[in-house]
């Protein structure tokens, strides 16, 4: 199969507003050039649409070398519809930006973020929310000099890769999403949150999804589980569920389904929550996190 026909068209449609559209790899990512995310009030109304639609088919879309600053980043962001709320995040929100997520291994004073390491296991942003985030856009400022990559796994070919008597059996399946699920590694060790008011921790602690998500934007099936918030299935067990849920977390994660992004300064990668899951492998020396070609500084608006 090559690239799907709807997508033949809207790369054409892009093409004919000055764009050029290039897959990054068989069934996942786009790159995009030709946009000046600087000046996101100047990109039409359809332009917006037809990579709002891009997105959907196919999980994430490259810009390269969009030198942003943070109110271009969010004027940009805000183009495909309202922010989301940030919740946790608003802790890691650079000075005067509440709603940017900084992540980053770069020490403050004197002290290492929480965000060093918090993706290093499969996920997909906000899923503990009733109403997860659609989309993240995250801009890259500093890479290290080898590693650093983001990678992204393509939950409509996990599903499509299931056997139709287990989708069958799914299809009818709910699974609880938390940050606090027994697989997290992100919460181990971790203080609890001071800061987080009681309303809000009730809304952190978690909820049920669908384990097939239907996409409404392009009316496909994605597989819905990540290894970060899911250890259950509704009305089953941690035990019941793990090895079921092995399989699932294979399934998303074969090499097939994946990409992996090499990041230079001047990248942003805009992901579909509803189709992809992500991960920061922390592939480069994280012992020597203050030698400055390990540094890497990047920032994620988010949308609701
Ligand atoms: O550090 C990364 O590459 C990804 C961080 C992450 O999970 C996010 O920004 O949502
Ligand atoms: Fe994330």
């Amino acid at each position: 199969m090559g690239i799907r026909s709807s997508e033949k068209e809207l790369q054409a449609s892009l093409e004919q507003a000055g764009l050029s559209v290039q897959p990054l790899s068989w069934r996942t990512g786009s790159v995009v050039q030709g946009l000046d995310m600087r000046r996101a009030h100047d990109i039409s109304e359809s332009t917006v649409r037809n990579l709002w639609r891009l997105l959907g088919e196919r999980g994430i879309l490259l810009f390269r070398d969009q030198h942003l600053d943070h109110d271009q980043h969010l004027a940009f962001t805000c183009r495909f519809g309202p922010l989301a709320q940030t919740g946790l995040l608003g802790r890691h929100a650079p000075p005067g930006y509440p709603d940017l997520f900084r992540v980053t291994n770069i020490k403050t004073d004197g002290k290492r973020s929480e965000t060093e390491n918090a993706a290093q296991q499969w996920h997909s942003d906000q899923s503990f929310m009733p109403v997860p985030a659609r989309a993240s856009l995250l801009r890259c400022v500093h890479a290290p000099e080898h590693g650093g990559d983001t990678m992204f796994a393509n939950m409509y070919q996990a599903c499509e890769a299931l056997s139709d008597g287990l989708r069958t059996t799914l299809g009818s399946m709910r699974a609880f999403h938390t940050l606090f699920s027994s697989r997290s590694q992100t919460m181990v060790g971790r203080q609890p949150f001071s800061s987080v008011k009681e309303g809000e921790l009730q809304e952190l602690s978690g909820t049920y999804h669908p384990v097939l998500r239907l996409h409404e934007d392009t009316g496909r099936y994605a597989l819905y589980v990540s290894e970060q918030m899911v250890d259950r299935f509704e009305g089953w067990t941690v035990e019941e569920s793990a090895p079921l849920l092995d399989h699932l977390f294979a399934m998303s994660v074969r090499p097939a389904h994946t990409y992996r992004h090499r990041w230079r300064p001047g990248d942003l990668i805009f992901w579909d929550n509803r189709s992809v899951m992500h991960y920061a492998p922390i592939d480069y020396d994280f012992a020597s996190l203050d030698l400055p070609e390990n540094r890497r500084l990047m920032f994620r608006s988010t949308l609701a």
